[in-house]
């Protein structure tokens, strides 16, 4: 019997929940948005809680997003892609380019988590509005310096995979990181117009990938579907005029 896949996260976001999103979508297997279901039915927010405050389980994830499968509670976005790109072809077989594949993962991870600081550098626990001096400076510096390498270095990436033409990040085929990927693209330019608009011409591997991405079947359906929540401002990747620098 095929596994039940049960992902928990936060319902009104795509946040680091879309990467998982977009893999298990790929992958065409079934699965459950827990907390987008109404809390009657066993979801909501109180589903999430329920998981992060359990005092039974034994290896208790600190954090979203969440994978519960055959009686596995798997956490870490980069974790558990490497666990269902394993099961769902979505990473080569050998070792190699299975730790390449996380390698690449756990540095995209890195990228999320530079984004999510440019509007929240100080702490999560206060308001944007607590912080708008800062995210202003963050921004700036994120954008002029840290932004054009980090995703030239993926660009790099891209062209020294010539098996694949440039076309994906690990091996021949399409694999997770590149799902994700398109994900960091798509947020950027919701986030960043003005900057991705300079940055897009240095990096054109990584927008084809992105076009390549979105017009997988699945994951065009996907996208049009109810499934895909819009970027919003509760997001990783939020749109605000005074940081939408040049
Ligand atoms: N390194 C973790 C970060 C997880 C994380 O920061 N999750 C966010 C949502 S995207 C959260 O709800 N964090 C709660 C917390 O840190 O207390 C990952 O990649 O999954």
């Amino acid at each position: 019997m095929a596994s039940v896949y049960e992902l928990f996260y936060w319902p009104t976001l795509q946040g680091r929940g879309e990467l998982i999103r977009l893999a298990l979508e790929e992958a065409g297997v079934d699965y459950i948005d827990v907390a987008r279901l109404p809390v009657e039915r066993g979801g909501g927010i109180p589903a999430l809680m329920r998981i992060l405050r359990s005092e039974t389980d034994v290896h208790p994830p600190f954090a979203p997003p969440i994978l519960k499968v055959d009686g596995m509670l798997v956490a870490q976005t980069a974790n558990i892609l490497m666990f269902l790109g394993a099961r769902h072809g979505l990473v080569p077989e050998d070792e190699s380019s299975r730790l390449w594949a996380n390698q690449l993962q756990l540095t995209l991870s890195d990228v999320v988590a530079e984004v999510h600081d440019t509007h929240h550098p100080i702490a999560t626990s206060l308001y944007y509005e607590d912080q708008k001096a800062e995210a202003l400076r963050r921004t700036t510096l994120f954008l002029d310096a840290r932004l054009p390498k980090l995703l030239g270095y993926f660009e790099r990436i891209l062209s020294k995979n010539t098996g694949s033409a440039g076309r994906h990040l690990v091996g021949d085929e399409l694999s997770y990181v590149d799902l994700s990927a398109f994900q960091l693209i798509a947020g950027l330019r919701y986030a960043f117009p003005r900057a991705m608009k300079r940055i897009e011409p240095d990096i054109d591997g990584l927008v084809s990938l992105h076009d390549v991405v979105a017009a997988r079947p699945r994951i065009a359906a996907y996208l049009a579907s109810e499934r895909r929540l819009p970027f919003n401002q509760d997001g990783l990747f939020r749109h605000s005029a005074e940081l939408d620098l040049p």
